[in-house]
């Protein structure tokens, strides 16, 4: 039987119903959940505005105290329901069960480091030129923020906009993925039973037009995005206009360096954690296995054995190691971005389109011999999608990482310090990892990427501050 899921907004404390206006499914199993939500119109979106907007003098009246409590309290209530959230992520978007608990944990663990954040919100102050004067420097909040959140890591990217948000007095606007609605819905009442004033955080769903409002709507003061390059580019622009302070974080055509000094094990475990686990749906996924020739034969052949007897099924099962892409939109634009690698005479060595599947489930996916020139190296592929670039040596292989316009996590499999410290020197990237998968990164460090993969400040760990911050300066001269 199937499981109806009808969704509303929410807006100053309460649930806002409207007419159905998208659909989710479960994409491993269509018939086991159908989820429904309505679409924002721009009186609500100036509603959620306003409340928002009435919610920080109430929070800076409440004090950090009562702040840092309701983020904690956050974070227990995801602790405590991991179990409920990590299904409904698996039913939702197809994310294996086992990362989606790892996930609520560490949206969990993101609630409460900024609750911890709130309390230590630490100005300077300095002596003046002016003999006797003192020069303060205050971290107050930059005001309603803007946030619009996608549908691949459901709980947590939200939590990394939200909770420092919150932390830093600010009152949030947010509008999550149309895929990752539930979701979005079941974080979203947790958060109303924090104990925050109402109005702190106010969700608008919506497949569109909902975020084209939000992202023009007047008197907002920031706006985060996490999503495409596409809808980047248009939240940039709609920012531009009105010199609102923007947070972008898009795509990424991630590479991984392989040496012939490289632990071949060590490189492979990279490589599929990187390429295929959440089906390859991590901005952070490895794209690009760049191999040293002299191993690259023994790498694919151990990866292609490895892949063989990855587990592709049911995200509930917990033997699934790869889910299914999240809709069946994904699955039509990744079928067509494999079908034009393989016109364009690359070989897929193992899936590719020769492999049907059911419903929204896609094979992972090797090609072999990759040109550089190839659109392979260039577009990001949101799939369990990669090609073997063979290359001549460290110097080659580094040119061929930073050869597209992207630069959000690069990887090298090494057993040499020498290399590992010019890679980190040399790599055009915001993240390096030195015998580690490209995806896959910490909540208390700062995230974030350079060139086409990212605007604006950082995002989580301590470096969150200054998105969600204004800085003030004052000058006294005691008499
Ligand atoms: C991770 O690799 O652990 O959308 C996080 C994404 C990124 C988050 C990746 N913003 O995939």
């Amino acid at each position: 039987m199937t499981e109806n899921i009808l969704l509303s907004h929410h807006v100053r404390g309460r649930a806002v119903p409207g007419v159905a206006a998208f659909t989710q499914h479960n994409p491993a199993a269509p018939v086991d959940l159908r989820i429904e939500g309505p679409e924002a119109d721009a009186a609500l979106v100036a509603e959620a505005v306003a409340a928002a907007r009435e919610a920080i003098s109430e929070s800076e009246a409440g004090g950090i105290e009562a702040r840092a409590d309701a983020l904690a309290r956050i974070g227990r209530r995801l602790t405590g329901d991991v179990e409920r959230l990590a299904r409904l992520i698996a039913r939702e978007t197809g994310k294996t069960i086992g990362d989606s608990k790892g996930e609520v944990l560490r949206a969990a663990r993101i609630f409460d480091f900024f609750a911890g954040e709130t309390l230590r919100n630490v100005g300077e102050r300095f002596a003046s030129t002016r003999r006797g004067a003192t020069v303060e420097v205050d971290f107050v909040p930059a005001g309603v923020v803007a946030a619009i959140t996608p549908w691949n890591f459901p709980i947590a990217i939200p939590a990394w906009k939200i909770a420092p948000a919150l932390a830093f007095g600010n009152a949030v606007v947010w509008k999550p993925s149309e895929t990752s609605s539930a979701t979005a819905a079941a974080l979203m009442a947790i958060i109303a039973e924090g104990g925050l004033p109402v109005g702190s955080v106010n969700m608008l769903l919506g497949a569109g037009e909902a975020g084209t409002l939000l992202a023009h709507a007047a008197d907002i003061d920031a706006i985060t995005f996490t999503g495409s390059v596409a809808t980047g580019e248009r939240v940039r622009f709609a920012a531009a206009k009105r010199a609102v302070r923007t947070q972008l974080e898009m795509g990424g055509v991630n590479g991984l360096i392989v040496l012939a000094d490289a632990n071949l094990d060590i490189a492979v475990d990279c490589a599929i954690n990187g390429a295929f686990l959440a089906a390859g749906q991590r901005c952070t996924a490895t794209s690009r296995f760049i191999v040293d020739h002299s191993v690259s034969d023994r790498f694919l052949e151990t990866l292609l054995s490895r892949v063989a007897a990855l587990t592709i099924g049911d995200p509930c099962d917990p033997a699934t190691a790869v889910g299914p892409l999240a809709t069946p939109r994904q699955k039509k634009l990744i079928s067509q971005q494999v079908a034009s690698v393989e016109a364009s005479g690359v070989k897929a060595v193992c899936g590719g389109s020769a492999v049907e599947m059911a419903h929204c489930f896609y094979p992972p996916t090797v090609f072999d011999n990759v040109p550089r020139t190839s659109e392979l190296g260039h577009q990001e592929i949101f799939g369990p999608v990669a090609g073997m670039f063979r290359v001549d040596g460290f110097d080659d292989a580094i040119e061929v990482l930073n050869s597209n316009r992207f630069g959000l996590s690069a990887g090298i499999c090494t057993s040499s310090l020498l290399h590992a410290e010019e890679f980190k020197r040399r790599a055009r990237a915001g993240m390096q990892m030195i015998n580690l998968p490209t995806a896959g990164v910490d909540y208390h460090a700062p995230f974030g990427g350079v060139a086409a993969s990212s605007l604006g400040p950082r995002e989580q760990g301590r470096a969150a501050r200054s998105f969600y911050t204004n800085i003030k300066t004052s000058y006294q001269q005691p008499l």
